[in-house]
């Protein structure tokens, strides 16, 4: 296959709720989606950056330069005979994963779309349901916070993730372990402590969390793995794993027991499964994360969370916690006991609502080489 146009465009979606975390509050997001042609067939992916470059370096229009500028020439009009030639076709660039991962999941989705396969199934995946949990924001008060726990936990899902950070950390967990005492629970730092607070974070011992999503610096595995030392809890990496390289180092060091992976942030379906197929054989549980995505991202999401690795509910929740209206059909939804069930139409299964499209897209640009 060879890629003859890419069209991108960014959408701008208003967030349900305001989703607050360590860096910085989001009200509404702006998403570059890309679609990739070839030979009649297209493929569709996402770019899961943020707004701004808090959660790693990318931002939504650093990512659209790098897309229109860099990626989207070094992939047009080369020839590949399969999807996992694409990630290769913008090796040059350095870093930039989560621009470079909407054009490779782009092409995966094409691929799987040619062959008249379901995305899940090129991948290799066979969970036929993905579990689920959600990542909760900061609110405004532990009531607020112990309020919407419950809702969640009404809606099925099997895991709640709760943001941290310096002034809301331990005795929030406390509020919520003394009226949830059973539940899966996590915490996710975004990198808002530092070694120096490791009395506090040993004390998040007593709450029988599942783990601490990293705690420390967003580049770092050496303070990690000194952490890691001191608590039961094992420590999951989110920022600092970027490829399978980074996560055998993390493991071999000891920087974490579990791994959350996320698209994006590894530059799409090839890396994601090489870090799933890694640390599947050597027991390290792995989850999808997520990055507050559309449908298109969220689908490719859920296809990805099929492989057998995904031992761990992911943060891959329903369309309806985020958005009025998705510009996917159907929507995602999650079924009572807290899951997702994979779809079995070709490539990544969903439709693309196309008037709920047209009608939050703010920009256009079509890439021919
Ligand atoms: O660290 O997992 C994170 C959202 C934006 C940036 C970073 C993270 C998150 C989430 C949201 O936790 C997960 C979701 O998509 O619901
Ligand atoms: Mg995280």
């Amino acid at each position: 296959m060879k890629i003859e146009r890419i069209e991108m465009r960014e959408i701008r979606l208003p967030l349900v709720a305001p989703f607050e975390t360590s860096f910085g509050v989001t009200t509404g997001r702006r998403i570059i989606l890309v679609k990739v042609f070839s030979e009649g067939a297209i493929g569709w992916g996402e770019c899961t950056c943020n707004e701004g470059p808090f959660y790693n370096h990318e931002a939504t229009d650093t990512a659209w330069i790098v897309l229109r500028d860099f990626a989207g020439p070094d992939t047009i009009g080369r020839e590949i005979d399969r999807p996992e030639e694409a990630a290769p076709l913008t090796r040059r660039i350095r870093g930039n994963r989560m621009a470079r991962a909407a054009i490779e999941t782009a092409i995966w989705d094409l691929a799987a779309r040619q062959q008249g396969m379901p995305l899940w199934k090129l991948l290799g995946g066979t969970l036929a349901e993905i579990p689920c949990g959600v990542s909760i924001g900061l609110q405004e008060s532990d009531a607020a916070l112990l309020k919407k726990i419950e809702l969640e936990l009404r809606d099925g899902y099997q895991r709640i993730k709760l943001k941290i950070k310096p002034g809301r950390d331990y005795e929030m967990v406390r509020a919520v372990r003394r009226e949830f005492p059973q539940i899966n629970l996590t915490v996710d730092a975004n990198s808002a402590y530092t070694l120096g607070e490791i009395d506090l974070l040993r004390r998040l011992d007593e709450f029988g969390l599942m783990l601490i999503e990293q705690p420390l610096a967003y580049d770092d595995i050496i303070d990690h793995a000194e952490l890691q030392r001191h608590l039961s809890t094992p420590l999951c990496l989110d920022e600092s794993i970027l490829s399978v390289d980074d996560a055998r180092k993390a493991l071999a060091l000891g920087a974490c027991r579990i791994i959350n992976i996320k698209l994006g942030r590894v530059g799409g379906h090839h890396e994601a499964r090489r870090i799933e197929n890694y640390c599947r054989e050597r027991g390290v549980p792995v989850w999808s994360g997520g990055m507050l995505e559309a449908g298109i991202g969220r689908a490719h999401n859920i296809a990805m969370a099929t492989q057998a690795g995904f031992v761990m509910p992911g943060d891959i929740s329903a369309s309806k916690r985020y958005w009025t209206q998705d510009i996917i059909l159907p929507e995602v939804e999650v079924t009572p006991h807290g899951t997702i069930r994979r779809l079995d139409e070709p490539g990544i299964g969903y439709q693309i609502n196309e008037s709920r499209l047209d009608e939050v897209t703010v920009r256009r640009e079509t890439i021919t080489g």
